[in-house]
């Protein structure tokens, strides 16, 4: 499913000074452990340029990698993950500030985002505080580990979700950085979407 060559190029503190670059952009947010970098490095497999881990908190920063597509370029940006902090409270301003930053920087409609759910977890106060600024961007959500769950069980939990976030729960897809499931799909919106935003730039 690989994209492209994947490079680097991006590797900042959420406190730190950062622009994103013009690029079509994708990017990922959700929980630590939820499965962020795992599916990154689906998009550009198999190379590996995403740090994963079942150790909490694996990527504390903003990293992003430029994928090469042809003439074409498309960047994907990880970013840090929470639900580990020792001391929620700081979580909980560090994510205002970044989500913040995000609003300000995040170029609309270049950038499709990305919120990774854990299909086994219910809804907490983080979500509350992420679902403000994330519905204004062009989002999507993903439902992973898509191999943990039973089938039977899938609706139940988009019902949940929908319940919790309302009306701008609207795109979802499920799928498994083990299996694969869903994983070409993904791939196949990064091609289109690389394509539509050249097309509207030329
Ligand atoms: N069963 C299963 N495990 C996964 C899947 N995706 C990631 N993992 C595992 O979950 C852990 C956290 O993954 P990671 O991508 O580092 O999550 P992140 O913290 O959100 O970036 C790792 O041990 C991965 O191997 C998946 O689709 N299925
Ligand atoms: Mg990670």
């Amino acid at each position: 499913m690989g994209l492209g060559k994947a490079a680097l190029t991006f590797t900042k503190f959420a406190h730190e000074e950062w622009e994103l670059p013009e690029l079509p952009t994708f990017i990922v947010m959700g929980r630590s452990n939820v499965g962020k970098s795992s599916l990154l490095n689906a998009l550009i497999h198999p190379q590996r340029i995403f740090r994963t881990g079942s150790t909490p908190g694996v990527t504390r920063g903003l990293v992003g990698a430029e994928v090469a597509m042809g003439k074409k370029a498309l960047f994907i940006l990880d970013l840090p993950g929470w639900g580990y902090a020792i001391r929620p409270s700081a979580e909980i301003r560090e994510w205002e500030d970044l989500g913040k930053k995000l609003v300000k920087k995040v170029q609309q409609p270049t950038t499709k985002v990305f919120w990774l759910l854990d299909p086994r977890r219910k809804p907490d106060e983080m979500d509350s505080l992420v679902s403000k600024w994330m519905m204004t961007f062009n989002h999507h959500f993903i439902f992973t580990k898509a191999d943990q769950i039973i089938r039977s069980k899938r609706k139940e939990v988009e019902k949940t979700w929908a319940n919790f976030l309302g009306e701008g729960f609207t795109d979802w897809k499920w799928m498994s950085s083990k299996t694969g499931e869903g994983l070409e799909d993904f791939a196949k919106l990064a091609r289109s979407f690389v394509r539509d935003v050249l097309t509207a730039n030329e």
